[in-house]
């Protein structure tokens, strides 16, 4: 991000606040490759940060009021008490910065406020982690003001505790951690259950490839009760099987697991899903790591087969872009994020950009859609101070 953005971010701050800011912080949205509805299972995720961003500028105040405005929303700041932060009271926007203030101050770190001013270019509602961004940036902010000296991960567990429960979503781990501790040209596989790492490089530009993200624009309304409940069903799978996780149930034993949960049928296929998804994560970082790139492309595809049959968490315009991306040319393609809408990846020569696209979108004019928000996604940086 330019100094440019820093600097008008920074100059609404000085308007609305009548001071300059102490600070200007970035913090991306991101996109998944592999590893869906594994985060909560202790399992393997592999996001890479968008160059979209929440931008956040801030200064700390010392009379425990924290006052919170943002470039999308046109009314005053909202001002707050810090101490009176209570979760699952506020159903608004400012929950998720105020859910971070609530987290870091529940972990026992000494904050007496702050003015806040956020801009964010994260498309919301098309699966790629505005949320995450938003609760990021401002968590990385006051990190850096308060001096609380907290890593990439630790704050990204502080945030997903802020969703959890300020917020009241049961969301994984993937979306903080993709947010904080992405690095530009990588890709991020991380292991859910201890948050160990390793930036795997990703430049398909290199290779004469891109990755297209096709925003729907289509967020179905269940989506939410939806996620809690295969959040519950994996649960139920992991305690029927006698493990911590379904991280626990090894790819090579899948089978005589699937038999040991008998007619358990909705349960049988989101251990299916969870299980096999773990794999095609080490599988893709293996084919990275290996230089074979192309070879990627069908691991998606499955991927996508899993989500719509096993999990059940596709939609028909999801399932639209990725039998049509694949009709026409591309390498790979599936959906990214929650499920129910929202955004999917298409992984394509360089050459097949313009064709793969039109295709798509000629698809969802022929469907009477909305036409896709259609960009190509490039490994970006993770949150920073950027002014
Ligand atoms: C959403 C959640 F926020 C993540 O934690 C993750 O579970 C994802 O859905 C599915 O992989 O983005």
């Amino acid at each position: 991000m330019g100094e440019a953005v820093a600097g008008s971010v920074g100059e609404r701050f000085r308007e609305l606040y009548g001071a300059q800011p102490e600070g200007v912080w970035a913090a991306p949205g991101r996109v998944n490759l592999i590893g869906e509805h594994t985060d909560y299972n202790d399992g393997f995720v592999m996001p890479f940060a968008l160059p979209h961003q929440a931008v956040a500028a801030v200064s700390r105040r010392e009379d425990g009021i924290l006052r919170l405005h943002s470039a999308d929303i046109g009314t005053d700041p909202v001002e707050l008490r810090v101490a009176d932060l209570i979760p699952g009271s506020d159903k608004s926007w400012t929950a998720y910065p105020s859910g971070v203030v609530w987290a870091l101050r529940e972990a026992g770190h000494e904050l007496t406020g702050a003015d806040v001013h956020l801009a964010s270019t994260v498309p919301s509602g098309a699966g790629l982690s505005s949320s995450a961004a938003l609760e990021v940036v401002v968590a990385l902010a006051l990190n850096d003001l308060y001096s609380l000296g907290l890593r990439g991960w630790q704050l990204a567990r502080l945030c997903q505790r802020a969703e959890n429960v300020y917020v009241g979503a049961p969301v994984g781990i993937m979306d903080q951690t993709a947010s904080a501790c992405c690095e530009a040209g990588h890709a991020l596989f991380l292991d859910t259950r201890d948050l160990s790492q390793r930036q795997i490089p990703f430049d398909l530009a290199a290779e004469g490839m891109r990755l297209l993200v096709v925003d729907t624009r289509v967020k179905h309304s269940h989506s939410e009760g939806e996620y809690g409940k295969r959040r519950a069903g994996c649960e139920k799978g992991a305690a029927l099987l006698g493990v911590d996780a379904l991280r626990d149930v090894p790819y090579a034993e899948l089978d005589a697991a699937l038999e040991r949960l008998g007619d358990e049928e909705e349960v049988r296929r989101l251990v299916r899903h969870v299980v096999t998804e773990d794999e095609r994560v080490e599988r893709v970082v293996s084919l990275l790591e290996s230089g074979d790139t192309r070879a990627i492309g069908p691991v998606l595809v499955e991927g996508h087969a899993s989500l719509r049959d096993d999990f059940r968490i596709s939609c028909p315009e999801l399932d639209l872009v990725v039998d049509t991306a694949l009709a026409s040319g591309a390498l790979g393609a599936r959906m990214t994020g929650g499920g129910f809408g929202g955004s999917a990846i298409v992984l394509v020569e360089a050459t097949d950009v313009d064709a793969v696209t039109k295709a798509v979108e000629d698809a969802f004019a022929a469907a009477a859609l909305k036409p896709p928000r259609v960009f190509e996604a490039v490994p970006s940086p993770g949150a920073r101070r950027v002014g």
